[in-house]
Order: C-alpha cells, then sequence, then structure tokens
C-alpha cells in the first residue's frame, strides 16, 4: 500500500500503514431493554411509558396505550428478550379455513433488532438495566409484519386492526357519534380497549375540512388532526376533577379523557364536544 498522505519531500515515502490511529471513542449506544418499572408506574408496563416520537405510529402508540391502562401484563406477555440485542414479539392473527375467517386465532412470532433510536418511539424509564424500549420494540414489529417493512409508518394504519394483532379479538370500529358517554364508561369499565381518532384537519393543501365550530373546539383543547387517542376515562357529570391547567372544578356535564401517544398534549372536553370533532372509535375486550 502506497497511499500518500502528504505530497512534501520528507514524508512522500511515508503510508497509512505508518500511522498508528488511535481507535476513535465510539459513541457508546445506550443499553436497551424491554422493561422497567419507573416511578409512578402502576405495574412495569404503564401507559405513561409511551412517548411517539417522529413515526407516524399513532394508532400502534395509542392501542398500546390503552391496553397499558386495562391489561398490561398482555403487553408484558408478548414480547421476549432473546438476550443479543434482538426481541420476538408474538401477534395474533385469525385462523382461516378455505379462506374463510374462523373464530379462532394463531400466534405469530416477529424478531426485530434493537438498538431502537432516531424517530422510533422514547424509551420509557431507565432503570440498572438500560432505558425501557417496550413500545419501540412493538412498534418496529408490528411495521415490520404489517407494512412491508414501513417502519416509519409514512402512511397510517388502523387502530382496529392493532387491537386485534395485540389482543386476539374482533375490534369493533364505529363513528365517534354512535357510543354515547355512558356506553363509553360501561366500555371502560368492562376492561375494553378504546381508541379514538380524529380525521385530517386540513387536506393536502392546507385548505380547512373542519367546520368553524369544529375548529374552535380543535382550537380550545389542542387537539391534532389525523391522530389517534388512547379513551382513558369518562369523568360523569358532577364530579370534581383536575382541569388540564391544574384546576380542581366540578364536571358540568360529562368529561372524556383522552390520552395522546406523544405522553403530552393530552386532551379533557365534554363528550358532546368529542362526538363532534372525533371521527371513528375503535374497541375490542382485552380479557
Ligand atoms: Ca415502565
Ligand atoms: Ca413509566
Ligand atoms: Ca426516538
Amino acid at each position: 500500500m502506497s497511499l500518500a498522505l502528504s505530497d512534501s519531500a520528507a514524508s512522500a515515502a511515508r503510508t497509512i500503514a505508518d500511522f498508528n490511529f488511535p481507535t476513535p471513542p465510539l459513541a457508546k449506544p445506550a443499553e436497551q431493554t424491554p422493561f422497567v418499572r419507573g416511578e409512578g408506574d402502576a405495574h412495569t408496563v404503564d401507559p405513561n411509558d409511551i412517548k411517539q416520537d417522529g413515526y407516524g405510529s399513532c394508532a400502534v402508540l395509542s392501542t398500546l396505550h390503552t391496553i397499558a391502562r386495562q391489561d398490561p401484563s398482555v403487553i408484558q406477555d408478548m414480547i421476549q428478550d432473546n438476550g443479543d440485542g434482538t426481541y420476538t414479539v408474538t401477534f395474533q392473527e385469525r385462523v382461516e379455513v378455505l379462506g374463510v375467517e374462523t373464530p379462532f386465532w394463531k400466534d405469530v412470532e416477529v424478531t426485530v433488532s434493537g438498538p431502537f433510536d432516531g424517530g422510533a418511539a422514547n424509551p420509557g424509564d431507565v432503570g440498572a438495566g438500560g432505558a425501557e424500549v417496550w413500545p419501540a420494540i412493538i412498534e418496529a414489529a408490528y411495521a415490520q409484519q404489517y407494512k412491508a417493512g414501513d417502519t416509519q409508518y409514512s402512511t397510517g394504519v388502523l387502530p382496529g386492526d392493532v387491537m386485534e394483532a395485540v389482543l386476539g379479538a374482533g375490534a369493533d370500529t364505529v363513528g365517534a357519534g354512535s357510543i354515547d358517554a355512558a356506553g363509553m364508561s360501561a366500555k371502560l369499565a368492562d376492561g375494553e380497549a378504546v381508541v379514538a381518532w380524529t380525521p385530517p384537519f386540513e387536506d393536502a393543501n392546507g385548505n380547512p375540512l373542519m367546520t368553524p365550530a369544529q375548529t374552535a373546539l380543535i382550537n380550545e383543547y389542542g387537539i391534532a388532526g389525523g391522530h389517534a387517542y388512547a379513551v382513558s376515562e369518562i369523568i360523569p357529570a358532577g364530579t370534581s376533577y383536575v382541569d388540564a391547567s391544574g384546576t380542581s372544578i366540578v364536571a358540568a356535564e360529562d368529561i372524556v379523557v383522552l390520552d395522546n401517544p406523544w405522553g403530552s398534549s393530552d386532551v379533557m372536553m365534554p363528550y358532546s364536544d368529542y362526538q363532534t370533532v372525533y371521527g371513528h372509535v375503535s374497541s375490542a375486550p382485552t380479557d
């Protein structure tokens, strides 16, 4: 090898082999681990572990949010740490016989490799074992299996499809106007996973698609368009609660709590207003 590093006479004979390059310090990747029980976690898998980042995976992460609230063991049981930086995620798919769906479900295993960084869901808690990445593991596995490897979710998915793949149970999807506050309360009390989502608020050219009345609510409550939220709670009229500004007030009407998979910008609003702005809602039993 005779690659000259300099054209000066003195160094012309020196080749790259003469230099003893120090090893550059490698950026040490943060250790990652599926699960960490953090402060404030009711269970190791807690809805507060979910922090959507740059990928368009709101349907996956809001579905995981509602399941983490209703039955966190489902999520803990679906991830196996293979100990070599890979993780195997078990989804459920309907058994079909001769092209016809049966009421039965089968396990489908999907293996993905870490680390999960960039636009992947951010870590939840950090513990001695590393940073908690169960949301990013399932986010990656779902994309690999059901989005032909579109790992960044450049196109979205439907919450009902994610529910079925995680829970192995049929999901119902209806208009937000079809379930009243009492019906929603009953679903949540029954342990159902529930996700509601908004239509796009603008068309591709930035023209508004919502009425002025809807836009006023969107601005008042800080709601994102084309976005999925976990439906977490119904606060019945007459009950006192702490609103988004931290003030304790008595609900004048039924209030719905919609948790944002970003891990921030959650929404609390009157149920009737929710029905005006949100488009659809999917639900499925967790047991
Ligand atoms: Ca946790
Ligand atoms: Ca946590
Ligand atoms: Ca990230």
